[in-house]
C-alpha cells in the first residue's frame, strides 16, 4: 500500500493517497522540505540565550568549542534541554492551574455549568490536603481546596503536597539531593534564570535542577490537573468506544475536539446533545451531531464519555482531509498552525477558543467558563451551520474503525481488583505478570508513524509485561485493538489468564498525558506496598514516538521517580558526551534509573524486558 513506509495506519494511509491527489500539504511533506535538518540543533550544540550569538561549537573540533561568552558544548546542551523542561512543565502545569481556576469559580458560584462531579475524590483530596470536609459542603470544601491547590503554584511550604505520595525513600533521596520541587511554578521560572546567559554553567547543577523542575509537573501541575479533573468531570471507569477516522459519519454533522482541556470538550460533549441545536442540524439534513476527539482532549472524553476518538497527533490533517469535518474545535498544545490551511481547501472551520493561543486563518469564539454553556452551544452551532457547506464530492471517510475499552483510572483499576493492589502484586510476585510498562507519548513524523508503539507494545504484553498508558501512544493502541480485553490472546500465558480473569485489556489506557499521574500514583503505592522505592520494582517507561517538549518533562520526572525509561526517537543533547553519560549511565548512582535511547521498537522492548528481569532478581522474584 502506498505510504506504507510512513504510517501503518491503513485510516492514515488511505487519506495521505487523498492528500496528494488533491495537492493537499502534510506534515510529512513539511519534514521533507526541512532536510537536511540543522545538524547543530540536532545535537543540541547551538545557542540563541543572548544576542552575542547566535553560537554553535563544531562538534568535530575543527571549529568553534565555545561560544562567544566561552559557554562550551556541555553548557549549552543542558541549557537547552532545561529550557525544553520548563516549557513542558509550564504547558502541563498551566492546564492544571486552568482546571484549578475552574474548580474555584464553581464552587464560589460564579459559573453554575460546572459542578462537583465527584464527591468521594473531592473528599479523598480535602483530606489529603488537611482540609476538614465533615459537616461541610462541596463548594465549601472545593473552595478550601481550590485556594490550597493555587498556592502549590508559587508555594511558600517548601515542598508540593502530592510528594507525600511518594515512597519515604525517595522523598529523602530528593530531599538530599536537594531536588524536592518547592513550588511549580518557582521551578520553572528558575529555570529560565539558570539558562540566561552567564548563571549556571556546571551541566550538572543544570541538569540537576531541570530534575527538580520536572518533579514539579509530574508530582504537581500534572497531578494537580488529573485530579481536579477527576472532581470536576468524574473520575473514569472503564468504557467503550471506537477509534480512527472511521469513527467520522457521513450523515452527521462532525465536530472534532483537538487539544487539551476537559473544562471546554467536557462542555461541547453535553451542548452538542441539546435539543434545539439538535433540531437545527436535522433540518440541515443532518443525522445528528457527531463529536469525536484527537490528541489528549480526545483521551479527556473517551476517558469519561466513551467519546469516539478520531486519531492521534499525526491524523490532526488527515482529518479535515476527509472532508467531512464541520469545524475542529482546538483550545491548546499539540495544535499544528498547519490545520488553517488544510481546512482553507475544504469546507472546515477551525475555531480557536484559548486566550493562550491563536492561530491565523481560525476564527476564535473565546471560551469562557463563567458562560461555559451558552459558549459550548455557540460553537456546536457554528458547526451545524457549517454543515450546507459540505462538499460531498470532497468526501471520503475511511472504513477504519476500531473499538476500545479505556478508562482506567487508579480508582478504577483497584475497583477492576477487587479493591486493593494485591493481587497485581501477587500476579508480579508469582511472575504471571513479569513487570509493567507504562508506553505514553506522542507521534514524530521522523519516524513510521504508530509504529513504535505498536510494535514495542505487542513485544511487551507477548513477554507477560502488562502494559499501562497514555496520550497518542493509547489512541494508536486503540486503532490496532490493543485495548480490547479480546487482545489478551497476544499476551503471553500468565499476563492472558490475568486479563481474562479481570476481564481487562492487557494494554490499559490511563488517560492524557496529564494522566500519567496516575501512573507515578500506582507505582508509589506498589512500593509502599512492598515496602521499597519505586526504583526497586519491576517497572519501565518508554515514549516510543516521543515529539514534544512536555514529553521532555515527563522522561524527566519518570527518571527522577526512579523509573528506566527508553526513548525511541534521539533527543538534542548527542554535541555533550558528559551530558549524554550523565543521562544514560551517571543518573543511575543519582535517582536510581537512567535513560535509554533506542529507535528499534524490537531492540527497546527487550531492553525493557531486560530491566525488568533485572529489577526482578534484585527482589528476589
Ligand atoms: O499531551 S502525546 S502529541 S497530544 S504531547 Fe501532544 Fe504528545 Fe499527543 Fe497529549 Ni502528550
Amino acid at each position: 500500500m502506498k505510504f506504507d513506509d510512513i504510517t501503518i495506519d491503513l485510516a492514515s494511509q488511505q487519506m495521505l493517497v487523498k492528500a496528494e491527489q488533491e495537492g493537499i500539504e502534510t506534515v510529512w511533506d513539511r519534514l521533507k522540505a526541512q532536510q537536511p535538518q540543522c545538524g547543530f540543533g540536532l545535537l543540541g550544540i547551538c545557542c540563541r540565550n543572548c544576542n552575542m550569538g547566535p553560537c554553535r561549537i563544531d562538534p568535530f573540533g575543527d571549529g568553534p568549542e565555545k561560544g562567544v561568552c566561552g559557554a562550551a558544548a556541555d553548557t549549552i546542551v543542558a541549557r537547552n534541554l532545561l529550557r525544553a523542561i520548563a516549557a513542558g512543565a509550564a504547558a502541563h502545569s498551566d492546564h492544571g492551574r486552568d482546571i484549578v481556576n475552574t474548580l474555584y469559580a464553581a464552587a464560589k458560584g460564579d459559573t453554575a455549568d460546572y459542578t462537583i462531579k465527584d464527591e468521594a475524590k473531592l473528599k479523598a483530596l480535602a483530606n489529603e490536603f488537611g482540609i476538614a470536609a465533615a459537616g461541610r459542603g462541596n463548594n465549601e470544601i472545593a473552595l478550601d481546596l481550590a485556594t490550597a491547590i493555587l498556592e502549590e503554584f508559587g508555594s511558600t511550604k517548601g515542598k508540593l503536597q502530592f510528594i507525600n505520595r511518594v515512597p519515604e525513600k525517595r522523598r529523602q533521596l530528593w530531599e538530599k539531593l536537594d531536588i524536592l520541587p518547592r513550588g511549580i511554578d518557582r521551578e520553572i521560572v528558575e529555570c529560565l534564570h539558570r539558562t540566561h546567559i552567564g548563571v549556571d554553567n556546571d551541566y550538572i547543577n543544570l541538569v540537576l535542577h531541570g530534575l527538580r523542575t520536572s518533579l514539579g509537573d509530574g508530582w504537581g501541575g500534572s497531578h494537580i490537573a488529573t485530579e481536579i479533573s477527576d472532581v470536576l468531570f468524574g473520575v473514569p471507569k472503564p468504557v467503550r468506544g471506537s477509534s480512527n477516522l472511521g469513527v467520522l459519519k457521513e450523515d452527521h454533522v462532525n465536530i472534532i475536539l483537538h487539544g487539551h482541556e476537559p473544562t471546554l470538550s467536557d462542555m461541547i460533549v453535553y451542548a452538542a446533545r441539546d435539543e434545539q441545536i439538535l433540531a437545527e442540524a436535522a433540518k440541515l439534513g443532518a443525522k445528528g451531531i457527531n463529536v469525536c476527539g484527537i490528541c489528549c482532549t480526545g483521551n479527556e472524553i473517551l476517558m469519561r464519555h466513551g467519546v469516539p476518538v478520531a486519531g492521534n497527533f499525526l491524523q490532526q490533517e488527515l482529518a479535515i482531509i476527509t472532508g467531512a469535518v464541520e469545524a475542529m474545535i482546538v483550545d491548546v498544545q499539540c495544535i499544528m498552525p498547519a490545520l488553517t490551511q488544510v481546512a482553507g481547501c475544504y469546507h472546515t472551520r477551525i475555531i480557536s477558543t484559548s486566550p493562550k493561543a491563536k492561530f491565523p486563518g481560525a476564527e476564535h469564539i473565546p471560551f469562557d467558563e463563567h458562560k461555559a454553556m451558552e459558549t459550548a452551544k455557540k460553537i456546536v452551532l457554528t458547526a451545524v451551520e457549517n454543515f450546507k457547506n459540505r462538499r460531498p464530492e470532497k468526501v471520503n471517510i475511511p472504513d477504519e474503525k476500531m473499538a476500545y475499552m479505556a478508562g482506567f483510572s487508579v480508582e478504577a483499576i483497584l475497583e477492576a481488583l477487587g479493591g486493593s493492589l494485591n493481587p497485581l502484586l501477587d500476579a508480579v510476585k508469582s511472575g504471571a505478570i513479569k513487570g509493567i510498562a507504562a508506553v505514553v507519548g506522542c507521534n514524530n513524523p521522523k519516524y513510521k508513524h504508530d509504529y513504535g508503539h505498536i510494535t514495542f507494545v505487542r513485544e511487551l504484553i507477548k513477554n507477560d509485561i502488562l502494559v499501562v498508558g497514555t496520550g497518542c501512544a493509547m489512541i494508536a493502541c486503540a486503532k490496532q485493538g490493543l485495548l480490547l480485553p479480546e487482545a489478551a490472546r497476544e499476551a503471553g500465558d500468565g499476563l492472558r489468564a490475568v486479563c481474562e480473569s479481570l476481564g481487562v485489556p492487557p494494554v490499559l489506557h490511563m488517560g492524557s498525558c496529564v494522566d500519567i499521574s496516575r501512573i507515578l500514583t500506582v507505582a508509589a503505592a506498589m512500593a509502599n506496598a512492598l515496602g521499597v522505592d519505586i526504583s526497586d520494582l519491576p517497572l519501565a517507561g518508554a515514549a516510543p514516538e516521543w515529539m514534544s517538549e512536555k514529553a521532555v518533562s515527563i522522561g524527566a520526572y519518570v527518571v527522577s521517580s526512579g523509573i528506566y525509561t527508553i526513548l525511541g526517537t534521539v533527543p538534542p543533547v548527542l554535541g555533550s558526551p558528559n551530558v549524554v553519560q550523565l543521562l544514560t549511565q551517571g543518573a543511575e548512582d543519582v535517582v536510581g534509573a537512567v535513560f535509554a535511547v533506542e529507535t528499534d521498537p524490537v531492540a527497546a522492548a527487550g531492553l525493557a524486558l531486560q530491566h525488568i528481569q533485572k529489577k526482578r532478581t534484585a527482589l528476589g522474584l
